[in-house]
C-alpha cells in the first residue's frame, strides 16, 4: 500500500488525492500540518529532505516527494498517464510547465491571500501579470482541446487543476478565462462519476 503525507490546504496534495480517488487506490493518510512546521520536523526530514507535501512512501518501499512524480508512479500504466506516442508525448510538456511556470505565481498569490491575509498591496507585484499570462495560455490551449495532453483526460489534467481551481483565491478573476471554466467543470464531473 502506498502511504501520503499531505496537507488538504495544498493545491498540490489535491492533484494526488484527486488521483488517488479517481483510480479508487487504497491508501494510509498522514495528515502534516504545514502551518505548524510539521514538514521542518527531524522526523519529516529524514523521510523526505525536500521538506514538502505531497510526500509518497510507495508500495516498492521507496520514498518519493514531487506530485507529478507520484502522480506518474501512482498512475503509471493506466491511460492517465499516455506515454505511447513515446518522444511525442505532450504529457512531461504540461507537467513540467504546470510546476514551473503554472503553479508558481498562482500559488504564491494564494498563499499570501488566503492564509498570510496580506493585501494586494502587500503582494509581490510582479505575480499577478505572470498568473494572468499563464491563465491565459492554458485557456487558449483548451479553446481547442477538451483535455491538456491528449484527447483524453491525463494526469496533467489532475495537475493543472490543483491550483487551476482555486485560483480565484489568489484574485485571479476566472470568469475572464471560460475554456478554463468548461474544462474545470469537465474534471469535477469525471471524478464525480467515479466517485458515485
Ligand atoms: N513542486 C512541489 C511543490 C511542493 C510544495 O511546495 N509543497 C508545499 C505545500 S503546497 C510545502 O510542503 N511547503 C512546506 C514547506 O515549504 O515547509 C510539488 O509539486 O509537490
Amino acid at each position: 500500500m502506498t502511504t501520503l503525507y499531505i496537507d488538504k490546504r495544498s493545491g498540490n496534495c489535491t492533484k494526488v488525492t484527486m488521483l488517488v480517488d479517481y483510480l479508487g487506490l487504497e491508501v494510509e493518510i498522514v495528515d502534516v500540518d504545514l502551518f505548524n512546521n510539521e514538514t521542518r520536523s527531524d522526523e519529516f526530514l529524514a523521510r523526505n529532505p525536500f521538506g514538502k507535501v505531497p510526500t509518497a512512501i510507495l508500495p516498492c518501499g521507496k520514498t518519493i516527494g514531487e506530485s507529478n512524480a507520484i502522480m506518474l508512479a501512482l498512475a503509471g500504466g493506466t491511460s492517465l498517464v499516455p506515454l505511447e506516442e513515446g518522444p511525442c508525448s505532450e504529457l512531461y510538456q504540461w507537467l513540467f510547465w504546470e510546476a514551473s511556470a503554472f503553479t508558481p505565481p498562482l500559488g504564491a498569490r494564494r498563499f499570501f491571500r488566503r492564509f498570510a491575509e496580506l493585501s494586494d498591496a502587500e503582494i509581490d507585484a510582479t505575480l499577478m501579470p505572470r498568473g494572468q499570462r499563464v491563465l491565459r495560455h492554458l485557456n487558449d490551449h483548451l479553446a481547442n482541446n477538451e483535455f491538456v495532453a491528449a484527447d483524453t483526460l491525463t494526469i496533467a489534467d489532475f495537475s493543472l487543476y490543483g491550483y487551476g481551481h482555486s485560483a480565484h483565491e489568489g484574485g485571479f478573476d476566472l470568469d475572464a478565462y471560460p475554456h478554463i471554466i468548461r474544462w474545470l467543470a469537465r474534471i469535477e464531473a469525471l471524478a464525480a462519476d467515479k466517485a458515485a
